[in-house]
């Protein structure tokens, strides 16, 4: 008895075809999974903008300060950790560190870091021995390391 021509164990290609296509499907799925992840990750984009920087006498002493309101117009939250005064971080300022304050009244002094959620604010007035008729390069720094500057002129 010779029965090779019917001794077919094998999958039926419509089987093959069916866990081929699953497969594929399967291996898509993943991969879209992984790219959608990776745009996630990317698109989380750090930002923040000076809606106001300019400088005056705010406590009448007769130099000025610098007053910044700063945005975070990212999709992340940023933590601000300094403020630069010409690169030169806020507490390590010659002569004297700058002091920094809540708004222009300088009553109360502003502590860092803080931490800014997606569209939020900062007032920031800075109190150091400027000059008069000077450009300064203000920036704050962020705690991953980004630097972000505008100039302010002194009257
Ligand atoms: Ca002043």
């Amino acid at each position: 008895m010779r029965t090779l021509g019917n001794d077919k164990k094998g999958i039926t290609p419509v089987v093959a075809i069916i866990i081929l296509v699953a497969v594929a499907i399967a291996v898509s799925i993943a991969a879209a999974m992984w790219l959608i992840g990776l745009t996630g990750a990317y698109t989380k984009t750090e930002e923040v903008r000076f809606t106001t920087a300019y400088a005056r006498d705010f406590d009448g002493d007769g130099t000025s300060e610098i007053r910044i309101i700063i945005k975070n117009t990212g999709t992340t939250s940023v933590t601000i950790d300094a403020v630069y005064v010409n690169d030169v971080p806020h507490s390590d300022l010659y002569p004297s560190e700058a002091t920094l304050y809540t708004d222009t009244t300088m009553g109360t002094t502003l502590s860092l870091p803080q931490t800014l959620n997606p569209g939020s604010t900062l007032e920031i007035v800075i109190d150091w021995n400027f000059q008069s008729g000077v450009s300064y390069e203000i920036g704050v720094h962020t705690a991953t390391g980004n630097l972000y500057t505008t100039v302010v002129t002194t009257p």
